[in-house]
């Protein structure tokens, strides 16, 4: 847990503290903060800890932030989105307000995850950011909207934060539709080795196609691909999605360069920059002949990646696929670390076990994607010692590998590891985390009172 020794508290005494609690919740990711904590002194010290106005959600996570960029080697994927935290069930906490429909009770965290490009190793988070949900506006015209402030601005500033790449790194930014905005692939543009594959979701928006080197006059999205002739057909496996087996699609491939012109209503940021236009490459994929009540799988993608043959656009396609690891990281924090199940009264102490939290996540996570991609690796190497032998008693076998290990702590939660059974789902993984660490728990107290 080094990640957390170099947080910026303000003094060093609660520094140290960030570390201890840090440390136990790292043993115990899924339990409460009354279980995670041995005794009740050590309890009152760790939420007079998160009270502390300097104990921030940004103070607890950025060493891990920092540490993640500076690791980055290579090619890595940057996957961002956000994820409504939200505490709905709970009594009052202070700090939070109740909104209308769409407004949670709680906070929205937005968050980029770094994982390398070819491996799809998991390799931390380059930047979060956490934020309050404000409802827009009831009447405005476009001007007015161009001009306010928006949730969306969440995009760009991740991306300045993280910014330009080591020498020998390059980042490439994976966004979902929620990212289809000018302002973000301006924000783009301006970081040196930062490419990306974003989502379209404005299908009317105007774009010129680049035809033989010119631009020819502008159309929406939409209907430059419908005039687009077949650039190929490929096939992707995709992962099962809710409803859904996993499956291999077969894909019709279409692929055109275009420009976005300068748009009508600038915002205050694109006219700073003062934006005219943008080149890059649209790739659409759809699939032909679906299996029976499975709708078709359709992606419309911008890259700024160079895209001219068929095996490229499969490349566009797969660095897409991999979006889906964000996802599994939300789950990560709402499941396997119960996150939204804090008995917090305060927004600033649950923004404090969202920061650690996340890191914690983060690094499960990281253990679930390797024994599914590297399975062989020892578990020795990436879990921690204790954990190890505990499950090895409690599973009366050795548990040589990464795989071994994972679906064995499930297994404690009540994953059967039958044939058919694929890998263990978040809940089993943290029921049994928590049996695990009820089990560390007895071994530490028995040795304390009886020096067993
Ligand atoms: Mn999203």
């Amino acid at each position: 847990m080094t990640n957390f020794g170099t947080c910026d508290l303000g003094d060093a005494r609660r520094t140290q503290r960030a570390v201890q609690v840090a440390v136990r919740m790292a043993d115990h990711p899924g339990g409460s903060s009354p279980q995670q904590m041995t005794d009740w002194a050590e309890l009152k010290a760790c939420y007079r800890f998160f009270h502390n106005p300097a104990v921030t959600f940004d103070a607890l996570a950025r060493p891990h932030w920092e540490q993640t960029c500076a690791a980055a080697k290579g090619r890595v994927l940057i996957l961002n989105d956000t994820t409504t935290i939200s505490y709905k069930e709970r009594r009052e906490v202070k700090g939070f307000t109740r909104g209308g429909k769409g407004m949670p009770y709680g906070f929205q965290l937005h968050n980029a995850l770094m994982v390398d490009a070819d491996d799809g190793a998991v390799l931390g988070l380059a930047r979060q950011e956490l934020f309050y949900r404000v409802p827009a506006p009831k009447k405005e015209n476009r001007r007015q909207r161009a001009r306010r402030p928006r949730e969306t601005d969440v995009w760009g500033r991740i991306i300045d934060a993280i910014g330009v790449p080591a020498d020998g790194v390059e980042y490439i930014h994976v966004c979902d539709r929620g990212a289809d905005s000018l302002e973000v692939f301006c924000h783009l543009q301006q970081q040196q080795r930062c490419q990306w594959v974003i989502r379209c979701s404005h299908l009317n928006r105007e774009v010129q196609p680049v035809v033989s080197g010119e631009l020819a006059s502008a159309t929406r999205v939409e209907r430059v691909m419908a005039g687009l002739p077949l650039g190929g057909t490929t096939s992707l496996s995709l992962r099962a999605r809710p409803g859904q087996p996993a499956r291999t699609a077969t894909l019709e491939v279409r692929v055109v360069a275009v420009s976005i012109p300068q748009p009508r209503h600038r915002t205050p940021y694109l006219r700073e920059r003062d934006f005219r236009g943008l080149r890059q490459t649209l790739v659409e994929l759809r699939e032909v002949a679906p299996p029976r009540g499975v709708a078709p799988l359709r992606w419309v993608l911008w890259t700024s990646l160079p895209v001219t043959t068929l095996d490229e656009a499969l490349a566009i396609a797969k660095i897409y696929e991999q979006r889906w690891l964000i996802e599994e990281l939300h789950k990560a924090m709402k499941t396997g670390c119960q996150l939204e199940d804090r008995q917090y009264e305060s927004a600033h102490c649950l923004e404090g076990v969202a920061g650690i939290t996340s890191v914690l996540a983060v690094r499960l996570l990281a253990l679930k994607q390797l024994a599914r991609s590297a399975p062989q690796t020892p578990a020795a190497d990436v879990v921690p010692k204790e954990w190890l032998r505990m499950l090895e008693i409690l599973r009366k076998r050795p548990l040589p590998t990464v795989r071994d290990f994972i679906r064995h702590l499930a297994g404690l939660g009540g994953f059967l590891m039958r044939k058919g059974d694929g890998e263990p789902g978040w809940i089993t993984l943290w029921r049994g985390t928590q049996k695990l660490t009820i089990a560390l728990q007895t071994q530490a107290a028995l040795k304390r009172k009886c020096g067993l």
